[in-house]
């Protein structure tokens, strides 16, 4: 079945150009049935710096606009997004595979944060601190950084760019955009919804969020250019860890959102039925292609049994297929070698003495699609596959005697993005997002590992990255701050009480 007309239809109802189809260009399939959704030009390399030059001299200005000002801008932008929500939502799921419930909810993120941005180019608030000099005020001021790179995944091909974009340009910045190759349509869109607003409100779009195509040396193009002042990367370990190094050898700020290993504790006292549905959704939800997505449980062995069963008997039936049709609640993987990565690790763990349930590739009528059932994978220790992020929808469960041991399990791993623990004891919940318990950046009760709100912070530590994007104070990676202390007398003194007379 061909979605050429689709994507046609969608940039219509944007009022946008569909991109023009060129021969040469990057082919882009829709994960739904592997049929050609598009073929994308990518930026060649001398368009790439020419494209972050002309950011670099709109940071020049922008940085001058008054914050709220620019907030106007983050504000028409997300009552666009909010009144295209529909065909934005089909365009990531064409484009992901994601169902149409989850494509729709990575638009409201979209919306949420420019909202949140809106209310926070008000509020970029520095302290005045007491000085400890006579007629002296002693103060913090927070300016714009420059131009502020961003690359994103494939997996929230909307919402990540938005929570770097509404964040960075109320704060004063200018983008350059570097979206996956496998999801370009969703960045020309939402980008071309941008640009269009920002041409609606009046204002020149020279320079104040550009596009960039292509693969990964477009991607290194934009981390060593040195008008790029911070680099906020989202996707593997492996592409973090280069970005992170390139940066630092430039003395560049990065904020780096990568994998994660994320494992939930179901304790003794724990409503299992309340574990079950939170087990799904995280596990299952978005083919396990989150990067909050549930892949370990951590099971107390005295409801080790019948909660397996239950999980069993649920992930038997989760409807797998069709992300745009109603009902379906899992769709496809995003390509070949996600499926083969998936049973890789599914061999890996057989070898290691695994039990695996499921796993198995679905017919949904497409040949050059990969439809999975959801895995579940009883291990008798933390071991194997396990211990690494495998992208795909596979839920590894070990047994646990003791709390502090199923805390020690959860931390063992490389990541440290998301962890939950499922408890009515309250000495456990508190525990579990003490200082000794989960050393993940997000640490939850009683609710799954994935979907978290926009109003948080949101990122994780160890191979994660330690990375803060979207809520909370987050703003401050795109700013930089300057100290400032005024004198207001006729005398001198010096700080630390010394006497320095010429
Ligand atoms: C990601 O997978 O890169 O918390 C981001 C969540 C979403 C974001 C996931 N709000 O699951």
């Amino acid at each position: 079945m061909s979605h050429l007309n689709d994507v046609q239809s969608i940039f219509q109802a944007l009022g946008l150009n569909a991109p023009a189809d060129s021969p040469a260009g990057l082919e882009v399939h829709t994960p739904i049935d592997g049929s050609l959704l598009a073929r994308v030009d990518s930026t060649p390399a001398t368009q790439v710096n020419t494209a972050i030059e002309r950011a670099h001299q709109r940071s020049l200005s922008w940085r001058n606009v008054p914050a709220p000002k620019r907030g106007d801008l983050v504000r028409a932008f997300g009552e666009a997004v909010r009144r295209h929500k529909e065909p934005l939502g089909r365009l990531i799921t064409l484009e992901t595979g994601k169902i149409v419930q989850e494509g729709l909810g990575e638009v409201q993120e979209v919306v949420d944060i420019c909202e949140f941005a809106v209310g926070l180019s008000r509020q970029l608030y520095g302290l005045t601190i007491a000085s400890e000099r006579p007629d002296h005020k002693l103060l913090e001021t927070w300016h714009p950084l420059g131009v502020v790179g961003i690359i994103s995944a494939f997996n929230f091909p909307m919402a990540v760019f938005a929570w770097n974009a509404a964040l960075a340009l109320v704060c004063g910045n200018t983008l350059v955009w570097k979206p996956s190759e496998k999801a370009p349509l969703c960045a020309l869109a939402l980008n071309g919804l941008l640009l269009q607003t920002a041409r609606e409100q009046g204002l020149d779009t020279e320079g104040l969020a550009e596009l960039l195509m292509g693969e990964r040396s477009v991607g290194e193009a934009l981390v060593a250019h040195p008008a790029v002042k911070l680099v906020s990367a989202t996707g593997s370990t492996t592409m973090g860890r280069a970005v992170n190094i390139a940066c630092a050898a430039q003395f560049k700020r990065s904020l780096l959102e990568l994998g994660g290993n994320n494992a939930a504790i179901v304790c003794p006292s724990a409503d299992l039925a309340l574990v079950v549905r939170a087990a799904a959704f995280s596990a299952a939800g978005t083919a396990g292609q989150r990067c909050t997505s549930l892949r370990r449980l951590i099971v107390h062995r005295s409801i080790y049994a019948p909660l397996l069963a239950s999980l069993r008997s649920v992930f038997e039936r989760l409807p797998v297929g069709n992300p745009m049709e109603d009902g379906t609640l899992v769709g496809p993987l995003i390509d070949a070698r996600a499926f083969e990565a998936m049973q890789l690790a599914l061999t890996q763990a057989r070898e290691v003495g695994a039990l695996v349930h499921f796993g198995a590739r679905e017919s949904v009528g497409e040949a050059d699609a990969f439809y999975v059932r959801p895995a579940i994978v009883e291990l008798s220790s933390q071991s194997g596959p396990m211990v690494h992020e495998t992208f795909a929808p596979i839920l590894y469960v070990v047994p646990y005697d003791s709390f502090d041991e199923a805390i020690a399990l959860n931390n063992a791993v490389a990541h440290g993005l998301s962890s939950a623990v499922f408890t009515q004891d309250l000495r456990e919940a508190e525990v579990f997002t003490s200082a000794r318990g989960s050393d993940c950046g997000i640490a939850n009760v009683n609710i799954g590992t994935s979907g978290a709100e926009i109003g948080g912070a949101f990122g994780g530590e160890k191979e994660t990255g330690g990375g803060r994007e979207s809520g909370s104070d987050s703003w401050k990676a795109y700013m930089r701050r300057a100290t400032n202390t005024i004198n207001y007398g006729s005398t001198l003194p010096l700080a630390q009480g010394i006497k320095f007379e010429v």
